[in-house]
């Protein structure tokens, strides 16, 4: 089906493509910008075009930290990603990479011809610019998050057997999400935190659920990439699972019977339960982000995962192309997610979508389905649609605070799109006036 008839067949989704993009308002204005500065933002662009978006509406405090937090890990992730630089190079060059933040103009023409993003380390100079002028407090932060994750990443690199076999176990697995995407959780709690845009109780449970907004991403892609990854000659889904439904990750793409689409599929859909595992900690987390364009910033990513994941599941293609939501879909979910109880329905909804999807052969078919009552009942919890449950009062449930702290921010939200809608609808209304005009004088 061709872009513009799929539209017009999801009307709410034809509405929120012409609200996103005529009707919303910037929470922020932008103010002046130095030479060096607009070149970050020209490569933010370029590395990042859906999500650069995201970034650019944050507040004025913490939108050039992050841009450039952004850019620094991008930098390491180009690095770590190309397969043409020797490992003799590349590992010390990702444990070293922390101390050229250090310097004023380092820059790197080592990349691969073809590594998308290699711009970010010829131009590594604009980045060290720019990130000098942080304050010191904010450049801390970035900077022990780089060493922690570069190590990391060659850890995963010098173990010879790595890009061979791809990762072992189920514990290997959260290890290497951790040091890839935990460890960005982590940063930009402390760095929302600092700017109290934040509750302080994100930086006092050990970054658990600031490391569970990084995996659940983080493990959805890998999932959804099945089939990009071992084209590039590489994978991580980790082997603990896939071992149980075959003895080459492979063969889900090359055998087409459709006793190897089962087990594929099974195996799948484990990694989705296992996927399911970080939401209630998501969740917990997005009600905590006090800031509205920081709440923005931290839920698009999370609602687009969750839609991702109820797409993936249970679903074939995966094995053999990679799976995307349509554009419109993610039109309106970026429009929803900006106050909790809108991400809090779209989760309530992909929930119930994989829910029903549900395969009775699938051996992990009893699990998905406790998971995802347990996921229910959780948001039931923070948004009852009825009473509570017997013996739990609303009142005594800690929960039930953080709610209530939330509910005026999401009440100033809920005002401004209330009028985004009211203009996109009043230009509905005047096209259609326009064409029953029309339609009126050439044949009435
Ligand atoms: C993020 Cl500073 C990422 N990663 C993402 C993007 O979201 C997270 C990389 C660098 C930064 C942030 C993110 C956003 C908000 C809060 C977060 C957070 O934690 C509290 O990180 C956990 O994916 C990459 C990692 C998952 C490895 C961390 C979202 C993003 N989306 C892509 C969409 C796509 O299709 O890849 O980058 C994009 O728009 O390009």
């Amino acid at each position: 089906m061709g872009k513009i008839t799929q539209l017009l067949s999801h009307p709410s989704e034809l509405r929120a493509v012409v609200q996103l993009m005529y009707f919303r308002q910037p929470l922020h204005q932008t103010s002046k910008q130095s030479e060096s500065l607009q070149r970050c933002y020209y490569l933010l662009n370029q590395t990042s075009r859906s999500f650069a978006a995201v970034i650019k509406e944050l507040h004025p405090e913490i939108k050039d930290v992050v841009t450039l937090f952004y850019l620094v890990l991008r930098a390491l992730d180009t690095i770590e990603d190309d397969m043409t630089i020797d490992p003799s190079i590349k590992v010390p060059l990702l444990r070293e990479f922390v101390d050229k933040l250090n310097e004023k103009a380092w820059t790197f023409n080592g990349n691969g011809p073809d590594e998308k993003d290699r711009i970010v380390l010829v131009e590594f100079d604009q980045i060290l610019t720019e990130y000098h002028k942080l304050k010191p407090e904010y450049q801390d932060i970035i900077k022990d998050i780089t060493k922690k994750m570069g190590n990391g990443m060659a850890d995963y690199i010098l173990d010879d057997n790595f890009n061979l076999n791809g990762v072992e176990t189920i514990a290997d697995f959260d290890l290497y999400c951790h040091y890839v995407a935990g460890l960005v959780g982590e940063g930009l709690t402390k760095l929302m935190v600092l700017a109290k845009f934040s509750d302080n109780s994100l930086a006092e449970d050990g970054f658990k659920r600031s490391n569970s907004m990084g995996l659940f991403l983080q493990k959805t892609n890998i999932i959804r990439d099945y089939h990009e990854d071992l084209e590039d000659g590489r994978s991580f889904w980790p082997k603990e699972v896939w071992s149980k439904y075959t003895d080459s990750l492979p063969s889900f793409h090359k055998d087409t019977s459709p006793e190897s689409e089962f087990q594929g599929l099974s195996c799948l859909n484990e990694l989705v339960l296992n996927s399911l595992g970080h939401v209630k900690e998501v969740l917990e987390y997005l009600s905590l982000v006090k800031d509205p364009s920081s709440f923005n910033f931290c839920a698009i990513p999370q609602v687009m995962a969750i839609a991702t994941l109820a797409t993936v599941y249970n679903n074939p293609k995966v094995f053999h192309s990679v799976v995307k939501i349509r554009k419109g879909t993610t039109c309106d979910l970026i429009l929803r997610s900006r106050t909790l109880p809108g991400v809090i329905s779209i989760f309530r909804e992909y929930i119930q979508v994989i829910n029903h999807k549900s395969n009775v052969k699938d051996p992990n078919y009893l699990k998905i389905g406790i998971k995802c009552g347990e996921i229910e009942q959780f948001i039931e919890l923070m948004y009852p649609s009825i009473a509570y449950p017997k013996g739990v009062t609303k009142a005594q449930h800690p929960i039930t605070k953080i709610v209530a702290a939330r509910a005026k921010i999401d009440n100033d939200i809920q005002r401004i799109i209330n009028d985004e809608t009211f203009s996109t609808y009043a230009l509905f209304g005047g096209i259609l006036l326009v064409l029953v005009g029309a339609l009126t004088i050439t044949f009435g």
